[in-house]
């Protein structure tokens, strides 16, 4: 909401800065009947490079931004389901169901807390900690991820929640095709 109007707003800015560019290059055009041939066609050969650049530049742009926003989302590009998961925390454990999937799913988890903050956070099978969201009573955030190695993954709790935090650990199995 908040952002449309910013929007709103930086598109007229933009808008009247470029206006008031164009007005200062039109008043300042020098005939090139005043230079000689040489600079002259110099400068003819700016005005098609820099023609050239917007083209590309354009262009460029509208193939990368028009992507946004970059959700690596190979289960979808290939007409696979993607999974829910339903996950919840709680001092002091973790509940992940299904807690099983095969390589090359895309699963999205639906992550939310029973009592306090907890930090949902899932490790690959290499303990290296590949996704992670928040878990919050009365909230729930989606975190989309598609496993790429086979192995037990697990879900680890990032958010100091109490004496027991070190607890909260539980695992899912991710197997080969
Ligand atoms: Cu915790």
């Amino acid at each position: 909401m908040i952002q449309d109007v910013v929007w709103d707003v930086s598109i007229a800015l933009m808008g009247s800065l470029a206006a008031v560019f164009a007005g200062v290059a039109a008043g300042a055009e020098v005939p090139l009947t005043n230079y000689g041939p040489a600079i002259a066609s110099a400068y003819r050969l700016r005005t098609w490079l820099f023609a050239l650049a917007v083209v590309v530049l354009v262009g460029v742009n509208y193939r990368a931004l028009g992507a946004l926003p970059y959700i690596a989302n190979p289960a979808e590009q290939l007409g696979l389901a993607v999974k829910r998961a339903d996950a919840s925390g709680q001092q002091w454990s973790w509940t992940v169901q299904p807690n099983s999937f095969v390589v090359g799913q895309t699963v999205e988890f639906y992550v939310t807390s029973k009592d306090v903050n907890h930090g949902f956070g899932l490790y690959d099978p290499h303990m290296h900690l590949v996704a992670q969201t928040q878990a919050m009573p009365g909230f729930t955030n989606v975190l989309r991820y598609t496993f790429t190695e086979a192995g037990t993954y697990q879900v680890l709790c990032l958010e100091y929640c109490g004496l027991g935090h070190h607890l909260m650990n539980t695992q899912i199995n991710v197997a080969a095709h």
